[in-house]
């Protein structure tokens, strides 16, 4: 069906793609100088949107023997077939660039990539335009990606189940098997291809006993296989490990790095892997946070950790990507010296400069963990002599769940384009994380997926723009939100100008009216605690996690100044760190995450904080009712089945946020004793 096919659904276009001549005869032939196994998915996938789109098949030869072709290759393999590309601008490509030109006096089409990849990005995108109606007779453009590691994390575990994933089932594993449905697993491949991603980790970050053994040769086969699909688009494939893994599965009693029997032991582990799957990604790895194991077991930090796997990998060409989410999940919070902000800096900004050069740090892109707002990591800019990759989440674990409408790419983009002044103005996140800004070799963007087994792969069908959104942006982070959208939209839905209006907007505004019905200006959690879904104000407030707001009859917010609080301002470069010391300059929306103040205090808006919080949460809850207005007028303009399922989440979602406006409206009107001025009715239970 179309919501299975997302944003390739070729065949469902209802003629509103026009292709004028001269060029409709180009797509008759598809010519292609040289076949590999990546350049085979492109042509097949060429081949799928021109007979769905067009409704022929067209031929597909090794020679040029028609006027009129589409013609793809490497830009090596075209040169033997025409001199349609100069030196100079075969020069313009890296590894993964892909060049698209129209030869109008010869009737050519060329999509030429510098690799294989190159080809499959390039036809992709080709596809894209030829879906948005874009003038064929101008196709000039040279494109590479930003980002050498465009990357998923699948959090799957082999039971089936998946760590925050809310749209059914893994399409990977059941009852601690690799599921058969292969076919499945290969147009999960496509969806990513499509969009650039070109890494994928297929376990849990949490690796538990079933899945420590996905590295030994009782998995490796089918782990093998996986790679296998994978392979044909152009993604490589990774397992996130288990650091005790010497103990839990050869009895070895210890997973200390410095230990020589350790070494050997991970040393062997990477031959056999390598052995079943030559080019193998590496390993991710969460060592010693949340009850995972590490080296601070064995009194090493994590740079010994992450180096003894790097070394393992090292003569394959493997990675380690290690994450920085690595704090005190057992903390007392009567103890305010201890600030859960701090510690992914506190532990790793010291090691700058001691990891191996195949070892990347993954760090998540707020201090805390994927609130609906936070403030960018301090971490990005501050590790100068090692890789580092930005991690995001797709699934919406605490933006409501793909229950709720929250399209995610705004926030993204603030995140990469957040100045860091780690060298000089215009030190973003983006030139941090693709090694840009220190001429790192190596760096990228992961995120972990929001895919399940459910028909339309993210629960919520509007959910898909995040998957198709994150490889966008991991290919080029300059693309503006619009752009995104757009794209995401008329792939999806098709042509006509009011669908095309209204689904834009109800995405570009949805994550700003999340935000409003749900934890007020940055300060986050509020949620129930372990699933994380609905309000619970003081869910995590009195608990060991490190998630506080400290709201009390006076005031609300977290003091993390120098001057006064946990002094995590002091974490971020100048001028970041005054602008955030001080609550005069710090922005609104991050108020409560740096800043204990009172109730009354005056926000730069000209509101105080109390009244915000009222205005935001009816204004939240009332934008949720309107989505389902607008989303009404497209009825009979887009089928059925997709227009009823977003109508039922959208309406549950109304009905949620309502239920987030009353709990906290409440909650701080009996805590503050202070009135709405406005006078509407607080239910106060
Ligand atoms: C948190 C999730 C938890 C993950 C953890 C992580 O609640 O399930 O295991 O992050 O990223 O967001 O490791």
């Amino acid at each position: 069906g179309r919501a299975y096919e997302a944003w390739l659904s070729y065949s469902q276009r209802g003629g509103d793609v026009q292709i004028p001549n001269p060029y409709r005869q180009c797509f008759e032939h598809i010519v292609v100088a040289e076949e590999t196994d990546i350049v085979h998915s492109a042509v097949e996938e060429l081949k799928h949107a021109i007979s769905g789109i067009l409704g022929h098949m067209p031929t597909v030869t090794s020679v040029l023997d028609t006027p009129c072709a589409i013609v793809l290759g490497t830009t090596e393999s075209l040169s033997k077939l025409g001199g349609w590309i100069q030196d100079e601008e075969a020069g313009k490509l890296t590894d993964e660039g892909y060049l698209m030109k129209t030869v109008e006096t010869e009737g050519k089409l060329i999509i030429a990539g510098r690799s294989d990849r190159g080809v499959l990005y390039g036809t992709f995108h080709f596809i894209r335009r030829l879906c948005m109606n874009e003038d064929l007779s101008r196709l000039n453009m040279v494109e590479n990606p930003a980002n050498e590691l465009r990357m998923i994390n699948q959090w799957d575990n082999m039971d089936g189940s998946i760590e925050r994933g809310y749209a059914g089932r893994s399409i990977f594993y059941d009852q601690n098997r690799f599921t058969a449905d292969e076919q499945r697993i290969r147009d999960y491949a496509r969806l990513l291809a499509s969009t650039s991603i070109n890494a994928i980790a297929i376990n849990n970050v949490n690796v538990h006993e079933r899945e420590t053994k996905l590295i030994t040769a009782e998995d490796l086969p089918d782990v093998a296989r996986l790679a296998g699909i994978f392979r044909d688009y152009g993604i490589r494939l990774f397992l996130s490990i288990n650091f005790a893994s010497p103990i839990q599965l050869d009895g070895i009693d210890t997973a200390d790095p410095l230990d020589p029997r350790v070494r050997e032991w991970w040393k062997r582990r990477a031959a056999e892997i390598y052995a079943h799957i030559p080019d193998f990604g590496g390993f991710l790895v969460k060592a010693d946070s949340e009850h995972r194991p590490g080296p601070f077991t064995y009194g090493r930090d994590h740079a010994d950790g992450a180096n003894m796997l790097a070394e393992a990998l090292e003569p394959y060409g493997g990675l380690v990507i290690w994450r920085c989410f690595v704090y005190n999940c057992m903390q007392d919070w009567r103890d305010r010296s201890t600030d859960r902000a701090k510690a992914a800096f506190d532990h790793f900004q010291p090691l700058d400069g001691r990891f191996h050069s195949n070892v990347m740090l993954q760090v998540k892109n707020g201090p805390m963990d994927f609130q609906v707002r936070e403030p960018v990591s301090p971490l990005f800019g501050a590790l100068k002599k090692t890789n580092e990759v930005l991690e995001l989440q797709i699934t919406q674990e605490y933006t409501g769940q793909q229950r709720h409408l929250c399209y995610l790419i705004p926030q993204w983009k603030e995140v990469l384009a957040f100045d860091t002044y780690a060298r000089w103005k215009g030190s973003t996140v983006d030139q941090i994380v693709s090694g840009k800004l220190f001429g790192r070799p190596h760096g990228g963007i992961a995120a972990v997926s929001n895919i399940g087994n459910d028909e339309n792969w993210t629960g919520h069908l509007l959910a898909q723009a995040n998957l198709f959104g994150f490889g966008r942006l991991a290919w080029d982070p300059r693309l503006s939100s619009e752009q995104i959208t757009d794209e995401w939209v008329r792939m999806t839905f098709g042509e006509d100008t009011e669908t095309r209006s209204i689904i834009s907007c109800l995405l570009l505004q949805s994550w700003r009216t999340y935000e409003d019905y749900t934890a007020p200006l940055g300060v986050g959690w509020m949620v129930n605690p372990d699933h994380h879904y609905g309000p619970n104000v003081d869910g995590y407030e009195y608990s060991r996690w490190g998630t506080y707001h400290f709201a009390d009859r006076d005031g609300i917010g977290v003091d993390r100044t120098v001057k006064t609080g946990t002094g995590y301002t002091a974490q971020y470069y100048e001028p970041n760190a005054s602008m955030y010391e001080s609550p005069e300059s710090c922005p609104d929306e991050l108020l409560l995450f740096f800043h204990h103040v009172p109730y009354t205090h005056p926000l730069k808006s000209g509101k105080t904080v109390i009244q915000h919080i009222y205005d935001t949460h009816f204004e939240g809850a009332e934008k949720a009712e309107q989505m389902i207005s607008e989303w009404t007028k497209l009825k009979g303009k887009i089928d059925h089945d997709r227009f009823e399922h977003v109508l039922k989440r959208l309406i549950e979602q109304a009905d949620h946020a309502k239920e987030w406006r009353d709990i906290i409206n409440a909650y701080f009107y009996r805590k503050s004793g202070i009135p709405d001025r406005k006078g509407r009715t607080i239910y106060s239970f």
